[in-house]
């Protein structure tokens, strides 16, 4: 059996997602009339306890939206330095809105509030005005983590008060809220948008969702046909986001679960370290003393699929593919691996 942990992304949809998919009502949505687009972006919309919502084809056309509407050509946006909007959507917001890229350092995807407030900037004659905040969470390359609810508030205030909107890149914020035990909603009040997968842990085979106030979606709808996004009988592919809302969600704790045992089995093995209290979603950072290009083709010959994130650090992503046998092949090929290449 391969085991898949390369991403979440590579969810293949259920048959009774499919099934869902296959009946569902459907109309052209540029023009308006696709009914299961309409349901999906109401739906997604009260979720997150925002106006409306926009179904977008993907994570990265949802958030580079966002910052077209939140911002003009030449302002800055705040961003954590490791977050994915800066490191993996290709140039993206240099390209569409034409803004410029301010980093914030980050510990485990956290921002402090006196280094946000260090680079917030007016607009004046010489200097770019920080114009909007962007938040990730969970934090993909810090392994997963989660920016508590009450750090959002604090967030959102110092925005507030240097008259700055605030973004959220939730791609994966199910995983958080399942994670805390707490509604999503707790951690989306404290941001203006929203951008949400549902093809990632959530097992869609395609789409996002940008959630945000009635007359900024309005607008968002016009930038996402400008670049292409306008997508006809989308309402197959809405379908399967209705599918995965409605019972997708809280299954996500069995991959945090999976993702502590996966931890815990990687950590008795020579040449890797792993932060055992740092995993708290669905991901496990492995860290390798010997270039990790070696451990991910070692692997790869015992069906074992991961991504490096480093020269010496491996990703793995739980999934709902990813039971407790494919956990064990999991641990059992780096095993065979560490012997293998000599670690
Ligand atoms: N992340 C992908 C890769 O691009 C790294 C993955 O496998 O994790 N925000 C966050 C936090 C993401 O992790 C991703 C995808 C996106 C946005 C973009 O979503 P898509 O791939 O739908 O454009």
């Amino acid at each position: 059996m391969v085991v898949d942990l390369r991403s979440d992304t590579v969810t293949q949809p259920s048959a009774e997602m499919i099934r869902a998919m296959a009946s569902a009502p459907l109309g052209d949505d540029v023009l308006g009339d696709d009914p299961t687009v309409k349901e999906l972006e109401s739906l997604a919309a009260a979720a997150m306890g925002k106006e409306a919502g926009l179904f977008v084809p993907s994570g990265t056309m949802g958030n580079q939206i966002a910052l077209c509407v939140h911002c003009r050509p030449g302002d800055a946006v705040l961003f954590e330095e490791q977050a994915h909007m800066v490191w993996y959507e290709g140039g993206a917001p240099a390209v569409f809105a034409g803004v410029l890229t301010k980093t914030v350092p980050g510990t485990n995807g956290i921002m402090s509030l006196a280094d946000i407030e260090s680079r917030i900037t007016r607009r004046n004659y010489h200097t770019p005005g920080t114009v909007l905040l962007c938040i990730e969470n969970t934090h993909n390359r810090a392994g997963g983590a989660i920016v508590p609810p009450d750090l959002m508030e604090k967030y959102q205030t110092i925005a507030t008060e240097n008259a700055m909107a605030t973004h959220l890149d939730g791609a994966r914020i199910f995983n958080a809220s399942v994670a805390l035990g707490a509604p999503v909603q707790k951690l989306t009040k404290s941001v203006d948008t929203v951008n949400f997968c549902l093809s990632k842990a959530l097992g869609a085979p395609v789409g996002s969702v940008l959630c945000g106030p009635a007359a900024f979606i309005e607008e968002a709808k016009y930038v996402r046909k400008r670049m292409g996004g306008g997508m006809r009988q989308s309402g197959i592919l809405a379908a399967a986001g209705i599918y995965a809302l409605e019972h997708n969600v809280d299954r996500l704790a069995e991959d945090h679960l999976r993702a502590k045992a996966l931890g815990a089995g990687l950590a008795e093995i020579p040449g890797l370290s792993i932060q055992q209290e740092d995993i708290v979603t669905n991901f496990v950072m492995v860290d390798t003393v010997l270039p990790v290009t070696l451990w991910v083709e070692a692997i790869s010959r015992h069906g074992v699929k991961a991504i490096a994130f480093g020269p010496h650090r491996v990703r793995l992503v739980l999934h709902y593919h990813i039971d407790d046998q494919a956990v064990a092949q999991c641990i059992d090929a780096f095993r065979t691996a560490a012997s293998e290449i000599g670690a």
